[in-house]
Formats: C-alpha cells, structure tokens, sequence
C-alpha cells in the first residue's frame, strides 16, 4: 500500500530536500509537498518536533525521519530513483555523502560575524577548497563513462543531488563565489545541463509553475 508521506523543508529548492520533491514527483508518489515559514518552522522546532531541531523531515505514515541524505534515500528507493545493485548503490551514496562534506566547507564563513574575515574564507573557497572539489567530482562523473551521470546510464538521486548542490554554488546568492565556479570543469557544466533539462525535472519544474 502506498505510504502516506509528508515532505517538510523551506519554500527554496536546496539540495536537502529539492531532489526528494523530484524523486517522489517522478515516480509519481503521491506526498504533501509542506513548505513552512520561518515562523512556522521556529515552532515546530521549539516546541521538540524535529528530532534534530532541523529540516528536511519526512513523515512516512506518520513516523518522523531527519535528515536530508536519509529522506533522499528513502525517497530515491520508493521511486526508481535509487541503483539497486550493491556497487552502484553505494557509488550513489558516496556522492549523497559529498555532498554533504562540501557543504560542510561553507560552515566556517556563514556562522563568521567579521565580513573581512568571511571574505577572506569565500576568497579561498572560491579559488583553492571548491575547485579541488569539483576537480575530483569531474573525475567522479567521468569515471562512470560515457554515460554523463554519475552512477550507472539513467539519473539517479546523486544526479539530483549534486545538481542541485552545484546549482547552489553558482546560484550567486554566495557573497565570494562566482556564477561562473564550473567553467573549468566542462563535465560538470554539461552535467548541469543534462538534469536541468531532464524530462523528468522539466516536467517538474512546470508543475512548479503551475502550483
Ligand atoms: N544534517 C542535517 C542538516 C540540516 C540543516 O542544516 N538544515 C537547515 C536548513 S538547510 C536548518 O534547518 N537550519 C535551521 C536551523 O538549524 O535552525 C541534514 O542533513 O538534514
């Protein structure tokens, strides 16, 4: 039977929770898709809600799960979305994983309080600890082959994720990190390319629209 399933995460398509919403879209879940305001977020997480005081959360039949890279999983799996094979499944998770450490690296400068400082801290992101790791993520999609995702020959969850976490990155709303981060890395920038304009995502995006 078809689980009840509530999506909580901002009203924004970050990578924590974007690539769930997608997943369970294209393969046609049914879920409530629930985007809380600030107001409402900051009671859901003083009154002891959220089990990390966080979000994304998912409610599955009314049981709780935390955190982004378990919700992605789960929905990747009830979607077609996740690889089943042993190898594949865990190639996927080392990119959910990254995804998670490279957004580690933003931590330091988005709690600074010093702008001279946090500038200081975007300046080497953006010119030495992001392009060492987009470096190693272009040598990741290649190493899949010809295929231009990242696991496998059809997109998966690490397609959405790291999609998603790259789209961030040059999104420009990073005081310090430049809109055009990915121009050396032509595998990554087709890779934008391929899900952005993937049907699945396409179709998505004017259910957006029309929402
Ligand atoms: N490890 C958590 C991190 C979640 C997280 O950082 N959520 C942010 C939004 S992207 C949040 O809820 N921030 C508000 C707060 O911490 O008060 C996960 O993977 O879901």
């Amino acid at each position: 039977m078809t689980p009840n399933l509530r999506l909580i995460y901002f009203d924004f398509p970050f990578w924590r929770a974007e690539p769930s919403r997608i997943a369970l879209f294209m393969g046609n879940i049914p879920y409530e898709d629930h985007r809380p305001s600030r107001e409402e977020f900051l009671r859901m997480k003083n009154s002891g809600e959220l089990p990390y005081g966080q979000l994304p959360v998912l409610d599955v039949d009314g049981v709780r799960i935390a955190q982004s890279v378990a919700i992605a999983r789960y929905c990747g799996k009830v979607s077609g979305l996740y690889p089943a094979q042993e190898v594949a499944t865990a190639r996927c998770d080392e990119l959910l994983d990254t995804a998670s450490q490279i957004t580690q690296e933003l931590g330091p400068s988005m709690r600074s309080k010093d702008p001279v400082e946090k500038a200081r801290l975007r300046q080497n992101l953006a010119t030495k600890i992001f392009p060492r790791w987009l470096g190693m993520l272009e040598q990741r999609l290649q190493a899949n082959g010809e295929s231009g995702f990242f696991v496998g020959d059809s997109i998966t969850m690490a397609d959405l994720i790291i999609w998603r976490l790259l789209g961030w990155l040059i999104s420009g709303i990073l005081d310090g990190i430049p809109t055009d981060l990915l121009e050396p890395f032509p595998g990554l920038l087709q890779h934008q390319e391929r899900i952005g304009n993937h049907p699945g995502v396409l179709a998505w995006k004017r259910h957006r629209q029309d929402a």
